[in-house]
C-alpha cells in the first residue's frame, strides 16, 4: 500500500473533507497532514498552485481536491465501477466544485459588497445547485446519488451541505437547504448516520 499524507485546514469540512471520509471509511492508512489557517501562507509554498488539498503518494505530490478524492475513493471501493454510474457521480461532483468554485470567489469580499455577492449567489446559483442536487438524488431513488450505494458523490455533498448549515458563511442563511431542498438535509442525517462516519466524528468529540 502506498504511504498516503493528506494536506489541509485543521477543520472539520472544505475540499479535503470527502477524501478524509472515503479514507477513514475505507480503513486506509493516512497522515492526516492539519496546519492553522495562519500557517497557510507558509505550506501554500510547498504547493504548486498555493492551493490545499494536496496528497503526498509516496512522497509525490498531486493536487485537485476532486481527484484526490476519486483516487482515494478508489482504493476504498466508494467509487462505481459501472461506468454510467462512476458519470453520474463525477456529474454530483463537479456541480459541488462549481458551486464552491462560485463562493470562494466571494471570500476576499467584505462589508455590504460581501452581503450584496453572497445574497446574489443564495438567490441565483446556490438556488440553482441545490434544486438540482435535491432533484438529482431523487432520480436515483432518494438515498444515495449514484450505484444505489453510499459513493463519494454522497460524501461530497454531505461535506457541502453540513459547510452551507454551519452558519460560517456570511449571508448564507442557515436554513437555506431546509427550505430549498430538505432533502439533501434527509440525506446528510443518512451519511451523518452511517456508523463509519458517526464513528469518525466521535474520534473528534463532534
Ligand atoms: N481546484 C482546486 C482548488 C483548491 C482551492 O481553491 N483550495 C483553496 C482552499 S479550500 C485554496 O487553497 N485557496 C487559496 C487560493 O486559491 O489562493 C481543488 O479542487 O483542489
Amino acid at each position: 500500500m502506498s504511504q498516503l499524507k493528506l494536506t489541509y485546514f485543521n477543520f472539520h469540512g472544505g475540499r479535503a473533507e470527502p477524501a478524509r471520509l472515503a479514507m477513514h471509511i475505507g480503513n486506509i492508512a493516512f497522515e492526516d497532514y492539519r496546519f492553522a489557517y495562519a500557517d497557510f501562507a507558509e505550506v501554500r509554498k510547498s504547493t504548486p498552485f498555493g492551493q490545499v488539498p494536496t496528497l503526498h503518494v509516496d512522497g509525490v505530490q498531486v493536487t485537485q481536491s476532486d481527484a484526490i478524492t476519486r483516487y482515494v475513493g478508489k482504493l476504498a471501493g466508494l467509487y462505481p465501477a459501472d461506468p454510467l454510474q462512476a458519470l453520474l457521480c463525477d456529474e454530483v461532483m463537479c456541480a459541488v466544485e462549481d458551486a464552491n468554485i462560485k463562493m470562494s470567489s466571494t471570500n476576499s469580499v467584505t462589508g455590504d459588497a460581501l452581503k450584496e455577492a453572497r445574497t446574489a449567489l443564495v438567490n441565483g446559483p446556490l438556488t440553482m445547485y441545490l434544486r438540482w442536487l435535491q432533484s438529482q438524488l431523487q432520480a436515483h431513488g432518494g438515498e444515495y446519488f449514484a450505484d444505489h450505494r453510499l459513493t463519494i458523490a454522497d460524501l461530497k455533498v454531505f461535506a457541502y451541505v453540513r459547510g452551507l448549515n454551519s452558519g460560517h458563511l456570511d449571508h448564507v442563511p442557515t436554513d437555506l437547504v431546509e427550505k430549498l431542498a430538505p432533502q439533501l438535509n434527509i440525506h446528510m442525517q443518512r451519511i451523518a448516520n452511517t456508523p463509519a462516519v458517526a464513528q469518525y466524528y466521535t474520534k473528534f468529540g463532534l
